[in-house]
């Protein structure tokens, strides 16, 4: 019998581009509005139900242009039923107010991270106060936020803020593990972060680097679900870049078979995540 039985088919979403991979990275990282919506395609083609998404101008620096952000969403709609969730993290850096902006669009979904991390080198700053704010406007656009969680402490602050009533639950969390500067990403780490989680939740994981392909296993096994893509990691395997975010969904994909749990349709996302 199949480990994987009673747990809920497994939700798949594609980081697409991030903020930080640039071509010189690999080629492969979409920009543009019109790639980031073929990418998107491709994801959900494989099996992705959610593209994360952030924009860039046309050379790659990373942008939060409500402008850039609606011209992607309605590509992508125009191609595919894949739920759209924006970024509010943007890049290290950006202002509340910029990367907020983006949210009177009403995506989705929307990211929000409940804490302040070492960034490799840099902050990525989200104190108490920022954090209010945007879930703020999330609430006023009817926005449900996606809670990103870099470290264990963020877990602790999102059910601080949600007893204050900031975000609604229950919530869905995204579990980003691996990261230099957040906490570790192997399965122990996994297995602890999960205990502080509510029993309402839903979760994914987002294993950065060689971290990515192992969590995602390990999260199908346990009822949890993964995102992946090249905003998180380049490679397929050591050395191999992945020719695009939808090689890695199908890689996800492949895992989820082989553990026998299905994939959700859109319309089981949109339950699992209470969309309306
Ligand atoms: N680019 C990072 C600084 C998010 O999308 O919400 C933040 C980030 C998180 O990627
Ligand atoms: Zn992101």
């Amino acid at each position: 019998m199949s480990e994987s039985q009673d747990l809920p088919p497994l939700m798949i979403t594609a980081a697409i581009c991030g903020a930080e991979v640039f071509r010189d990275q690999t080629p492969y990282v979409p920009y543009t509005p019109d790639e980031l919506a073929q990418e998107a395609e491709r994801c959900s083609d494989a099996g992705a139900t959610m593209v994360h998404l952030h924009v860039r101008l046309a050379d790659g620096t990373p942008s939060q242009s409500a402008d850039l952000f609606g011209q992607t969403m309605a590509l992508i709609r125009a191609r595919c039923p894949i739920l759209v969730q924006f970024s509010t993290g943007g890049a290290v850096g950006m202002t509340v107010a910029e990367r907020a902006d983006a949210l009177k669009l009403k995506p989705d979904m929307a990211t929000l991270t409940t804490g302040s991390v070492n960034f490799g080198e840099d902050i990525f700053a989200n104190a108490a106060p920022m954090v209010r704010q945007i879930a703020k406007r999330m609430a006023e656009f009817g926005v449900r936020p996606e809670i990103e969680c870099f470290d264990t402490g963020m877990v602790e602050t999102a059910l601080r803020l949600a007893k204050e009533g900031v975000f609604p639950s229950p919530s869905h969390f995204n579990l980003v593990m691996g990261m230099a500067g957040g906490m570790g990403g192997t399965a122990h780490h996994l297995e602890f972060v999960r205990t502080l989680l509510p029993a309402d939740c839903t979760w994914s994981v987002a294993g950065i680097g060689r971290f990515e392909l192992p969590l995602a296993e390990r999260a199908i096994a346990v009822g949890g679900h993964v995102r992946v893509g090249l905003e998180d990691n380049v490679y397929l395997s050591k050395g191999v870049l992945a020719k695009g975010s939808y090689e890695l969904v199908q890689a996800v994909a492949t895992l989820a078979r082989q553990a026998g749990r299905p994939l959700a349709s859109v319309a089981q996302a949109r339950q699992l995540l209470h969309l309306a």
